[in-house]
C-alpha cells in the first residue's frame, strides 16, 4: 500500500478536531490528569457522564510518575486499597495497613482505564479562565500550553460544562482564578485560599478527603487542590489520599448531576 502524508494529516485533523467539538458541551470539565483527576474522570465516564480532562503537559500523571523522590514507587494505604484493585494496579503488601504499588504502572492503567471508560484527555492544554454566569461556574476558557509557554497574545477558547473539578494539585489554579475575580467568594471559613502547609502525613490525608468538596458554585476541588484550598498540610509520596479524593469527588458530582 501507498502511504499518502496528506491522508495523515487529514486523519489526525479531523478526529482531533471531532473530539475537541464533542468536549464543547460537557456534563464535568476536570482541570489536571494527576491521581486525583484521573480517578475522577474514570468513574464519572463509567457512570456515563460526558468527561474531559485538560493537562498542561504532554504527558499525564502529575506528580506520580517520580514517586517519592524519583524513587518510583508509591504508597497507599489500606483504606485505599480497593481502589487499586478496582483500577487493575497490583498492590504490593509491605507491612500493617501500608501497601507499595509501581508509580508507572500506577499512572498507565489509571490513565487507560480512564480513556477507555470515555473520558477524553486533551493534553497540551492549558485553563487559563472560567465562564461565570453571574455568580456560577458553567465552563473553561482554554489555551494551548505551548502559546501560554510561549508567552503569546492568542486569544482562547471556550467550553460549557455543568461542573468544573480543580484538579491542579499544588498550585490550584482554577480556585486562584475564582479567588482574583470573586474575592472572598470561597467556601473556606475566611472566604479565601488558605495555602498549604508544612508535612504531616496522617492528618493530611486525612483533610484532603475531608476538604474535597464544592468550593465556589459549579467548582468542586480535589486531591492536593483541597488541601491548598483550605489549609491542610502536606503529605509526601502517599497517594491513597489523591485517589480516595478523586473517587470522593466523583460521588459527589453524581449526586448533584442527579438532583
Ligand atoms: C491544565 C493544569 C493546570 C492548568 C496544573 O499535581 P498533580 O499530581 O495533582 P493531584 O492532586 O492529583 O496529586 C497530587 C500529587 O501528585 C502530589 O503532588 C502529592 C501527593 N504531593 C505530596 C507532597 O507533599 O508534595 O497533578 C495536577 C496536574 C498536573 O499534571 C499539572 O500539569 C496540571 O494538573 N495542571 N492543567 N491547566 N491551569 N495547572
Ligand atoms: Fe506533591
Amino acid at each position: 500500500m501507498a502511504l499518502d502524508e496528506r491522508i495523515i494529516t487529514r486523519a489526525i485533523m479531523d478526529r482531533y478536531i471531532a473530539k475537541l467539538k464533542e468536549a464543547i458541551d460537557l456534563d464535568v470539565a476536570i482541570v489536571g490528569a494527576g491521581p486525583s483527576g484521573l480517578v475522577a474522570g474514570m468513574l464519572l465516564a463509567e457512570a456515563g457522564k460526558k468527561v474531559a480532562l485538560f493537562e498542561r503537559k504532554l504527558s499525564v500523571g502529575g506528580g506520580m510518575w517520580g514517586g517519592g523522590m524519583l524513587f518510583n514507587e508509591i504508597v497507599v494505604q489500606e483504606e485505599a486499597k480497593t481502589i487499586l484493585d478496582q483500577v487493575g494496579i497490583r498492590a504490593q503488601h509491605y507491612t500493617d495497613g501500608y501497601y507499595t504499588a509501581d508509580a508507572v504502572e500506577s499512572v498507565s492503567t489509571l490513565t487507560s482505564r480512564s480513556v477507555k471508560a470515555g473520558a477524553r484527555i486533551f493534553n497540551c492544554v492549558s485553563v487559563e479562565d472560567v465562564m461565570m454566569r453571574p455568580e456560577r461556574i458553567m465552563g473553561l476558557v482554554l489555551n494551548w500550553s505551548a502559546v501560554e509557554m510561549a508567552g503569546l497574545h492568542v486569544d482562547p477558547l471556550a467550553v460549557r460544562c455543568q461542573v468544573v473539578v480543580d484538579a491542579t494539585g499544588h498550585d490550584t489554579e482554577v480556585v486562584k482564578v475564582v479567588e482574583r475575580k470573586v474575592p472572598g467568594s470561597l467556601s473556606t471559613p475566611s472566604g479565601k485560599r488558605a495555602g498549604e502547609r508544612s508535612m504531616w502525613a496522617e492528618e493530611a490525608e486525612r483533610l484532603t478527603l475531608e476538604n474535597t468538596c464544592q468550593v465556589y458554585p459549579g467548582l468542586y476541588v480535589a486531591g492536593m487542590a483541597a488541601n491548598a484550598t483550605f489549609g491542610g498540610p502536606r503529605m509526601g509520596p502517599i497517594f491513597g489520599g489523591m485517589l480516595l479524593s478523586g473517587q470522593k469527588v466523583a460521588r459527589l458530582i453524581l449526586e448533584q448531576l442527579q438532583s
